[in-house]
């Protein structure tokens, strides 16, 4: 795109590709990221002796923080983002579920809101029926999540999971829903131009997933099929359209085992799990982001979605051992090539992991013109990858490969949680 690039970077990651490659590079401080990559002063500081126009928050750190976003704003920076409003909004689980239902999109049945007592609590969960979900509004992404599976428990559960809201997020404010068991986690890329326009690019399966960290991401998703794409696609771009989005984001869909969908959360950034829209949707949507952001419109047509990709998470973590994230220097690393095949990486042989971020070292994704043989590139690719020094995630991802229930598309949010490994 001809743009120039300043990359940020905290001392521990001195070494890492994108400093190199960037055509400038700032420290911003040490390696806690309360010191560095959460410091808005740093940041404003290195875009300020840079004479930067821009900020790409990436996927992780300040991406969805609404403060960070208008302290962009305030100093001429264009925040490559939703605005603000829309970050704080969707960042209320429970005014985010509010919004969406009335643009019209599903939704969970549940409280209306916050649930602020305990009696309003027992209420609610007996009109709705249990099991029920409690959930923390500032919450998210799995954390201040409760499950109550019948009436005697409820007190017991409602105190706890305030109590938990109010230690990790400082919002003791929590709302209920009807449990959905078995569920899927599919999720539609949304882009809109922030003048009206909303486009989605189809969905991702991400069910693969454990402790709420997604492993394994594709699409298009084995049980979507073209009328229930339509329907989520639809439901999305309403979802979006009604708070006049701007900018990448995720519409996160439970699914039901008949077919039933409804709206989770919206995450406000790019997720890390892009790639597999961009493989199949032939959408750079990191270019589309600076797209929009420079003030171009979107124009509303159906995006053609080609043929299926898999994206498998390398993580220096050790499957054997429970996934315990295991840094230290890689001795030898060769990506695999050809065909179908891409390697999203900040790595390479003699560079040593930091401990102190995520444990993840690239992405291996493949496209294909099936999900058959989306599967056994993938197997060719994995089975090629060279990376050594550290365990990583590559066996846990051939077993899973291997697996018949994953090869028939049969799984749920549960299936990593009873995945049984071999022995490495
Ligand atoms: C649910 C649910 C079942 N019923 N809500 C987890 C992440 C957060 N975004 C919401 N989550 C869930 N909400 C109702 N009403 C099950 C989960 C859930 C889950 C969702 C997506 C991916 C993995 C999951 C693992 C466990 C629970």
């Amino acid at each position: 795109m001809g743009l120039q690039t300043v990359a940020v970077y905290s001392t521990a990651d001195s070494e890492s590709l994108h400093v190199r490659f960037a055509d400038e590079a700032v420290c911003i401080g040490p390696a806690s990221s309360s010191e560095s990559y959460l410091r808005t002063d740093s940041i404003m500081a290195a875009a300020e002796v840079t004479s930067a126009d821009a900020i790409h928050p990436g996927y992780g750190f300040l991406s969805e923080n609404s403060v960070f976003s208008a302290i962009c704003e305030d100093h001429g920076l264009v925040f490559i983002g939703p605005t603000p409003n829309t970050i704080a909004l969707m960042g209320d689980k429970s005014r985010a579920k509010d919004t969406m239902k009335a643009a019209g999109v599903p939704v969970v049945p549940g409280s209306e809101g916050v649930v602020p007592t305990l009696e309003d609590g027992f209420r609610t969960a007996t009109r709705i029926g249990y099991p029920v979900m409690i959930k923390a509004s500032a919450g998210g992404g799995g954390r201040g999540m409760r499950a109550v599976a019948e009436e005697a428990d409820f007190e017991r559960h409602f105190h706890a999971a305030r109590q938990e809201a109010k230690n990790a997020f400082g919002n003791e404010d929590v709302y209920l829903e009807k449990l959905i068991e078995k569920p899927r986690h599919v999720e539609i890329q949304v882009m809109g131009d922030g003048q009206g326009t909303v486009v989605h690019l189809g969905e991702r399966e991400c069910s693969i997933q454990r402790r709420h960290q997604k492993l394994l991401e594709e699409s298009p998703s084995p049980v979507v099929t073209p009328a229930l794409r339509e329907a989520m696609g639809q439901a999305a771009v309403a979802g979006a359209e009604a708070v006049g989005y701007r900018g990448a984001g995720t519409v996160e869909f439970l699914l039901d085992a008949h077919g039933n969908f409804y709206f989770m959360e919206m995450n406000t950034r790019i997720q890390v799990e892009h790639p597999v829209t961009e493989e199949v949707a032939g959408i750079d949507i990191v270019a589309m982001q600076l797209a929009v952001a420079r003030g171009e419109r979107l124009t509303p047509a159906a995006v053609s979605l080609q043929g299926h990709a898999i994206e498998c998470r390398i993580n220096a973590e050790d499957p054997f051992k429970d996934f315990r994230p295991a840094p230290g220097r890689i001795e030898a690393f060769n990506v695999p090539g050809g065909l179908g095949v891409r390697v999203d990486t900040h790595a390479y042989a003699g560079y040593a992991i930091p401990p102190h971020y995520d444990s993840m070292i690239a992405k291996l994704i493949v496209h294909a013109p099936s999900r058959a043989e989306a599967i056994s590139r993938m197997q060719r690719a994995l089975e090629e990858f060279v990376l050594e020094g550290v365990p990583t995630t590559i066996p846990f991802h051939q077993q899973l490969l291997r697996h018949p229930d994953f090869q028939n598309g049969r799984f749920d949010t549960y299936f990593v949680e009873h995945f049984a490994l071999e022995a490495g």
